[in-house]
């Protein structure tokens, strides 16, 4: 006899879905979305419909491994627990005695987004005085624009795009991305919503938009301020709603927008004039318009300022006076959970340096005094994700580097290690969940007994903490005991956290803070930030702007992955149909280029071999590689990421996948 025991999905995806999973005999039968979940409401995307084949997938790593081959090339020994752990641990004495701990560096993301199991690792390198991560990979541009108006006001909740009647979707591939907003963008245009798509490329979200205005990469924030422009020159502005909430205001207008009249604004974003007028007049006239930041726009050397410039709107048009109007850039629940009670930043040894994970091929390889002799991996494949590629690779190639890997799948960064050690999934330990797309909040309980010898990234570090001879209490302390711990902090009481809920598996909404009440220093919406060296967004070109290759490179995320997660699933990479690039058919007719056809893309970096997608989706001047492949399943030696570069955003030290050239040719 099967039962339904509740679970959430566990991957880096702002919808943190309601779970269901069919369970027997230490099996997941199935896995379909609970209904009862209030955002997912019982559906979920294909990946997660058949988590079941992932969970069981005859690829997991079931024991703990040695290297008997060269680095890289995957050969390994099997070894017990016992042996790895004091084989991993005595290297790192050694290592922290003769060169200090900093020579360690640990290196990881959000392969589980559990505040517990994610964050599992904080507090043991913390107490080893190991070198520290900045965790700069993902969303430090679009949260640092948002913060540098907002502050610490936590995004609207997403239901009330249900109350827009402009929904404008501004960098985002909801339909691959976040498929309940989708939904509910959906819902809210039956219910007589305008819906408009603002990207480099007609992704397929295009289909549920009624305009589709495609702009040149990196000029979102002129945009936005070409929109301010012609709102503010037509009077189409809230005063009253600027004067009583915001500050700046005469600031922005006066010594920013007077820069970015409509035929600026349309020689830098390739729309014309007149539509930027149209825009602006649409937006000014609407009552509630809801605007939805996606990750995209943020990915450049300007991303941070081009997010501030757009958080900018919906306080110039007065947007947030009325319910269904504003900007969603992240919905953050930062507020309900005191993640230092997991991270214990209190046990640091000294003053580590911190090394900023998008920088991993230079700090593996340029880093001096003391330089990274030991790298530990885990919930993360920076072999492929990381930007940068070939130097990614050459730091992990370095022989005197001792690599350690704690992953479910041999991936291309496990392929590296000289220890491997295999990891639970969600449905085989327990964790506690919030998400960055919704304000629902859950705990799990394993589901599923540890597959053969696989431990949690908790386990790993409690077992590495106790060989390493760390005797604070807190390294005692279960994982379920971290759980109950934060669920009775002050600030999870005032979240409205119901503990009965949670200890049935329920998802429990949080209690936020009026969302119309600005977090701000000072209390109004900070059009003009006094506080950052640039107190007013301004226009900075992106880093690719000024380089000479004829192609901006885009990296978008596939439908059928997340990152190089689900990698494993041979079904879903056969409907990804191959690592291909997409291009303007006009382009590839001038370059002699066919459908099917295997061509490099290169640049001062490295170069990939792609298949050639000709397609009118994408416009001239543009190439899309979607998705990021494991290297194993690419036609050539390199991924995407050997075309991607180290440089880092305006704000926040963040990524920059997008902001890439390229030249690409028939390959031989
Ligand atoms: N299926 C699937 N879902 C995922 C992921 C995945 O890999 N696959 N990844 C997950 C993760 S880790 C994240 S961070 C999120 C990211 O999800 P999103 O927030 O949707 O961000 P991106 O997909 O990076 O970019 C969104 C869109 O921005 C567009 N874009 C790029 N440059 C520009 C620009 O200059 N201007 C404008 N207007 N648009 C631009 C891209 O073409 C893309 O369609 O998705 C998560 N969900
Ligand atoms: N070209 C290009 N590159 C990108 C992006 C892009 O859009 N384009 N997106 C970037 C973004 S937004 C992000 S967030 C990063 C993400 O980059 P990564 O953090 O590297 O994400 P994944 O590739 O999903 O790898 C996560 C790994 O964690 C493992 N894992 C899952 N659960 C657990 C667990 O409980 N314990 C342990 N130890 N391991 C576990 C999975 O098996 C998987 O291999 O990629 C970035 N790279
Ligand atoms: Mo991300």
């Amino acid at each position: 006899m099967s039962a339904w025991v509740r679970s959430v999905c566990p991957y880096d995806c702002p919808d943190t879905c309601g779970l269901l999973v069919e369970v027997e005999e230490g099996r997941a039968l199935s896995v379909r979305g609970d209904p009862d979940h209030p955002y997912s409401q019982g559906t979920l995307c294909p990946k997660m419909n058949r988590y079941e084949r992932t969970v069981h997938s005859s690829s997991r790593l079931t024991r703990p491994l040695v290297r008997t081959g060269s680095k890289g090339e995957g050969r390994f020994r099997p070894a017990t627990w016992p042996e790895a752990i004091a084989l991993v641990a005595g290297r790192w004495k050694e290592i922290a005695a003769s060169e200090g701990p900093e020579a360690i560096l640990p290196y990881s993301y959000a392969g589980t987004m559990g505040l517990v199991q994610r964050n599992a690792g904080h507090a043991f390198f913390h107490r080893l005085g190991a070198s520290r991560l900045d965790r700069a990979i993902c969303d430090p541009a679009k949260s640092g624009g948002w913060d540098a108006v907002m502050g610490n006001t936590p995004g609207p909740i997403p239901e009330e795009v249900l109350q827009s009647d402009l929904v404008v979707l501004w960098g985002i591939n909801a339909v691959a991305t976040s498929i309940h907003f989708a939904e509910r963008v959906k819902r809210a245009r039956s219910r007589g919503a305008e819906v408009w798509l603002i990207d480099t490329y007609e992704t397929p979200t295009a289909a549920l938009a009624d305009r589709v205005f495609l702009v040149k990469p990196a000029s979102d924030g002129v945009l936005a301020l070409g929109l301010m422009h012609v709102l503010a020159r037509h009077g189409w502005v809230d005063e009253p709603f600027l004067k009583a909430e915001a500050t700046g205001w005469e600031a922005l207008r006066d010594e920013v927008l007077p820069q970015h009249p409509p035929e600026q604004v349309a020689a830098a974003t390739g729309l014309a004039a007149e539509v930027i007028v149209q825009m602006a007049e649409r937006l000014g006239r609407s009552r509630a318009p809801f605007i939805r930041v996606g990750a995209g726009l943020s990915r450049y050397g300007n991303g941070g300022m081009n997010v501030r410039a757009i958080c900018c709107l919906p306080a110039v048009t007065g947007a947030w006076a009325r319910p269904g109007g504003g900007c969603l850039v992240d919905a953050s629940s930062r507020f309900a959970f005191p993640l230092a009670e997991v991270v214990r930043e209190d046990l640091l040894r000294g003053h580590p340096r911190i090394v900023n994970m998008n920088r991993l091929g230079h700090a593996l390889s340029a880093l001096r005094d003391p330089p990274i002799r030991s790298l530990c991996v885990y919930a993360s494949n920076p072999a492929a994700t990381a930007p940068d590629q070939n130097a990614v690779l050459e730091g992990l190639r370095r022989e005197e580097l001792f690599t350690v890997v704690h992953e479910r799948f041999l991936t291309d960064t496990a392929r590296f290690a000289d220890v491997v050690l295999p990891a639970t999934t969600s449905l085989e330990h327990p964790d506690l969940y919030r998400s960055y797309g919704h304000y629902a909040a859950q705990r799990t309980r394993p589901v599923l007994p540890p597959l053969a010898e696989c431990k949690s990234n908790w386990e790993l570090f409690q077992l590495l903490a106790g060989a390493m001879g760390f005797d604070e209490p807190f390294f005692q302390l279960s994982a379920d005991d971290l759980i109950d711990r934060l669920l009775a902090t002050p600030a999870a009481m005032r979240a409205g956290i119901d503990p009965a809920a949670f200890a049935e598996g329920r998802a429990v909404e949080l209690r936020l803070p009026d969302p119309r009440s600005w977090m701000t220093p000072s209390g109004k919406i900070e059009l003009r930030n006094p506080a950052l060296d640039e107190p007013l967004p301004r226009w900075v070109p992106s880093h690719a702007d000024a380089e000479p290759l004829p192609f901006r490179l885009a990296t978008a995320p596939a439908v059928q992955a997340l990152n190089t997660s689900f990698q494993e699933r041979e079904e879903l990479r056969a409907r990804q149909k191959g690592m291909r690039l997409l291009m303007n058919p006009d382009d590839a007719a001038a370059r002699g280029l066919r459908a099917g056809e295997r061509v490099r893309a290169f640049n001062a970096l490295g170069e990939a071999v792609f298949l050639l997608d000709p397609t009118p989706r994408v416009p001239r001047g543009l190439v899309v590689a979607e998705g990021v492949f494991w290297l194993e399943h690419a036609p050539g030696p390199r991924t995407v990421n050997a075309l991607t570069s180290q440089r880092l955003t305006d704000i926040g030290a963040g990524s920059t996948f997008y902001d890439n050239r390229v030249d690409v040719q028939r390959e031989g």
